[in-house]
């Protein structure tokens, strides 16, 4: 461990910062070696600061070596500045002054893939939240908005694409035959929005007309041999442009928007203006390479991107503790675009099963946080799921609160009060208010306090008088350092579904309606409906109104009822999804007292006439069959079995196989398509439906679904098939998984993504040698440390390799503990992120947790980065 432990700083001690840039002028001379940065700074004090004479405090890493300092071309000498521990401190400077800079970095031995590094052959930067300080020495922070000019310098043979933001204004040649391009960002922006990009790129070219008439060009670039997987990314591209004039009335600013696919990336994309990086997973996309899931998120994280530029650079953060105010937006509005463009309710499905599965992990942790955490000692820890995805659920209740058009009012006030500021949520809440006139004062709770709300439900009938009252009582579970809470302001949509599988037209508060939403707001609260005809089973949290767990006692017939009669595609899922929890949970004891597995299914029943019916959706389908995951079970645990979890899994997957063998090979046969691929939501739900009943098919003892499996791999022309076919067969005891992986791995080689999926998909793979497999996969070719995506995929491997990673002599936490340390001295942003498993040691069944608990203070015993050093530090508190 370090000798002084690093420092929390608290949103309570924000201070606005005493000195402004209005202007930014930057001069790279990129160099295989050196590369040099020359920056001139035109700043002035800032009349809003109260500190009028603060000495100025620029920051800087440590990889940044100061040449020269200069104050309107004064040079200083050594002795009028002072270079602290990451920061450039000079005590005497006028009010109005240009500050010169010159600095020397080193990209190609950057590691930590944040500032400027060397991806491949060409330059590329990471800047946010704090990589512009690895740069050169600037006030980086986001309350800080410059209008920035940037020269790029570069050996033109090598570097013939040299871009930043903005629009290009300049070029020509530098006395010593290097090639320059200027390129001028009209916007003001802070530092983190920052980006340049120098290689030997080739790029697809389009043009967007925006709503006003204005021309813009679309150009995205990567290396040459991935030109040719861009085309979906440029469809999307344009599909975002429009969604976000005709819904939010946003139309785009610049000339030109450009995007840039790298392979070394520490996470999915950056929105920097003008000027896009994206981690090539991202980006890239074609029908054999590339899964329908893949497929989607290349369109959500491009519309991601792109929406940004009005939720999070038009209108940016104050600091970084307002991190949801762009990203909790920006995912809501990517959220929105993907249902416009796809099926709403699989969309749903999807977002609420990664909620409830890993962002109440994240809540029920030590890293647990507020939306708007109060304090954090390493910002890049807080790209959290708690500031994205649960940052978006509380977008979309204010969205329910005020419906569509009061929203959009809202909305258009926010962008058109804070236009060119870096503002608060308040902000942002007080602009849905005075658009709407609904008071959000209760509601704004959300930001502030931690932890996943539990209702509990209970209802009553009254047959004589037709009412019923539904009881509700909410409780939200203590957090790191907020022992105590307050009662949350949340909507619940809801419906009464009548026994006879009708929904029921009741009132409530003098409203008669099928469905209603009810407002939430204290502790426990009790809503009552007229008009009830029939005693009736309540369909509630429609669409997952609110980020909450519900707990409500129905019986499987009533689950079974809403599963088939409920208007609202969403809580069908819900219902199977309890229904197969419950029974899970009674296979789940049963496999850790040791006793045999033994349930009357009746999902079975449930599954059997969904899979009859040939008027559903065959996305529905496909969800309503798909269990739980194994995350999803051991986040609802009080005490995580992993082994137990997954044999109770497997148990129930292979009753209903059995049972309802027939039905899923039709099913298979029914939704097999010759069609020329299509990323549309009609194919993939097809895909979806036949992969997911070839899954239950594989755990059958039918002799016959080998072959089909096989034939499916190796005869696909699209990857979602392909893919899936392999993992039944990797999963399954398929004889011939070992031969596919193989044959897989041969075709693909030269595909770097495809690559990825097979390093996983190996990890994966169970087995007495499993881990000296995975490390035998660590010292394959196409393994590379230096790669995040390869470290992702071969660690998501492990982690889901249950008998591997729990092994009860502890050797695969170990494993990972080890990886953790010796990639935390390059990478400290992604060893970080690697701690999540071991992080969560006190959920986990007793003898696993005092050995990831070992594991975790042997790590903390290291010298150790901000990063991990947070994450450990809290974890074992
Ligand atoms: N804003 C970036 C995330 C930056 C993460 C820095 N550690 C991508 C996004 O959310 O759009
Ligand atoms: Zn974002």
């Amino acid at each position: 461990m370090k000798e002084a432990q690093p420092a929390a700083i608290h949103l309570k001690d924000y201070q606005v910062p005493p000195f402004l840039i209005d202007k930014t002028e930057l001069t790279f001379d990129l160099d295989e070696s050196v590369t040099i940065v020359t920056s001139r700074l035109h700043m002035r004090r800032n009349p809003a600061s109260k500190k009028a004479n603060a000495p100025l405090v620029l920051d800087g890493g440590e990889d940044v070596r100061l040449v020269a300092v200069a104050i309107d071309d004064y040079q200083l000498p050594p002795a009028e500045y002072r270079l602290d521990d990451n920061q450039l401190i000079i005590t005497a400077t006028p009010d109005l002054f240009v500050l010169t800079c010159e600095t020397l970095i080193e990209p190609q031995n950057n590691t930590r893939l944040e500032g400027l590094y060397r991806s491949s052959s060409m330059f590329c930067t990471q800047c946010e939240a704090e990589g512009f300080r690895h740069i050169t020495y600037y006030l980086d922070r986001p309350d800080v908005m410059s209008v920035f000019t940037t020269k790029i310098i570069a050996d033109a043979n090598v570097y013939p694409t040299m871009l930043a933001n903005g629009n290009q204004v300049d070029e020509g040649e530098t006395e010593e035959g290097k090639r320059f391009l200027v390129w001028h960002d009209p916007f003001p922006k802070p530092a983190y929005l920052f980006a340049l990009v120098a290689g030997n790129l080739n790029k697809i070219e389009d043009t967007f007309t925006t709503m006003s008439g204005k021309n813009v060009a679309l150009e995205i670039f990567t290396e040459s041999h991935n030109i040719d997987k861009v085309d979906y990314a440029m469809d999307s591209l344009k599909r975002s442009m429009k969604w976000d004039e005709e819904v939010y009335g946003r139309e785009y600013d610049l000339d030109i928007f450009m995007v840039v696919a790298v392979d070394d990336f520490n996470m999915g994309a950056m929105e920097n203006k003008g000027l896009n990086i994206f981690n090539s997973s991202c980006l890239l996309a074609t029908p054999e390479t590339t899964t329908d899931d893949g497929f989607l998120r290349v369109e959500a994280v491009v519309a991601h991107e792109y929406f940004h530029n009005w939720s999070g650079n038009r209108v940016t953060c104050r600091d970084w503790f307002q991190l949801s105010l762009k990203e909790g937006f920006t995912v809501f509005r990517d959220q929105m675009f993907s249902s416009d463009m796809n099926s709403p309710t699989v969309k749903r499905v999807e977002d609420v099963s990664f909620l409830r599965t890993a962002q109440f992990a994240e809540d029920a942790g030590p890293m647990a946080h507020p939306v708007r955490p109060a304090s954090f000692i390493e910002i890049s820890n807080f790209y959290t799921l708690t500031i994205y995805e649960k940052g978006a659920e509380i977008v979309r209740m204010i969205h329910t609160l005020l419906g569509e058009d009061a929203f959009r009012k809202g909305s258009d006030l926010y962008f058109e009060r804070h236009d060119g500021q870096a503002v608060t949520c308040d902000d942002f809440i007080r602009a849905m208010e005075d658009a709407s006139g609904v008071d959000l004062k209760q509601f704004s709770r959300w930001y502030s306090q931690a932890g996943t709300p539990v209702l509990s439900v209970a209802f009553e009938y009254n047959e004589a008088e037709t009412s019923l009252t539904l009881t509700v009582k909410q409780m939200t579970p203590a957090t790191p350092g907020q022992p105590t809470k307050l009662a949350l302001h949340m909507p619940i949509r809801m419906g009464l579904i009548g026994k006879d599988g009708q929904e029921l037209t009741t009132q409530h508060q003098g409203v008669a309606a099928k469905e209603h939403v009810l407002h939430l707001n204290q502790l426990s609260q009790t809503f009552e409906f007229k008009g009830v005809s029939q005693a009736a089973v309540p369909s509630l949290l429609r669409g997952f109104s609110a980020p909450v767990k519900l707990n409500i006692d129905l019986d499987a017939q009533e689950l079974l009822l809403l599963l088939s009669s409920d208007t609202d595609g969403f809580n069908r899922w819900c219902a199977a999804q309890q229904l197969a929890v419950n029974e899970l949970s009674v296979l789940i004891e049963q496999a850790k007292n040791g006793e045999t597995l033994n349930i009357e299914s009746h999902l079975v029943e449930g599954f059997a006439s969904i899979l009859k019916d040939e008027n559903l959706d065959p996305a529905m389908v496909a969800l309503i069959l798909t269990l739980p995951s194994a995350s999803y079970l051991a986040e609802l645990a009080d005490s995580i079995d992993p082994k137990a979890i997954a044999k109770a899994r497997k148990f129930l997957k292979e009753q209903i196989a059995n049972q309802l063998k027939a039905e899923l090979v039709t099913c298979y046969e029914r939704n097999k398509m010759s069609d020329a691929y299509l990323p549309n939501a009609e194919q993939m739900a097809k895909r979806q439906l036949k992969n997911v009943v070839l899954g239950y098919w594989s755990v059958t003892h039918d002799t016959a679904v080998a072959k089909v499996i096989s034939e499916q791999c190796l005869t696909s022309d699209n990857m979602t098939d392909e893919f899936a076919a392999l993992s039944i067969a990797v999963n399954s005891e398929h004889s011939e998984a070992d031969k596919l992986l193989a044959g897989f791995y041969d075709k693909w080689s030269n595909e770097s993504l495809v690559v990825n999926k097979w390093l996983m998909l190996s990890a994966s793979q169970e087995g007495s040698d499993a881990l000296a497999k995975i490390k035998t996969l660590m010292e394959h070719p196409a393994f590379d440390l230096k790669n995040p995506n390869k470290v992702r995929s071969l660690l998501g491997g492990l982690t889901q390799n249950v008998p591997c990673f729990h092994h009860q002599d502890g050797s695969g936490y170990a494993f990972l503990a080890d990886l953790i340390i010796e990639l935390d001295k390059r990478n400290p942003q992604l060893a970080s992120r690697l701690c999540t498993p071991l992080s969560r040691w006190r959920k986990m069944e007793a003898s696993l947790s005092a050995l990831m608990k070992a594991e975790l203070e042997r790590v903390q015993a290291q010298d150790l980065s901000k990063d991990v050093y947070e994450v450990i530090s809290k974890s074992l508190a």
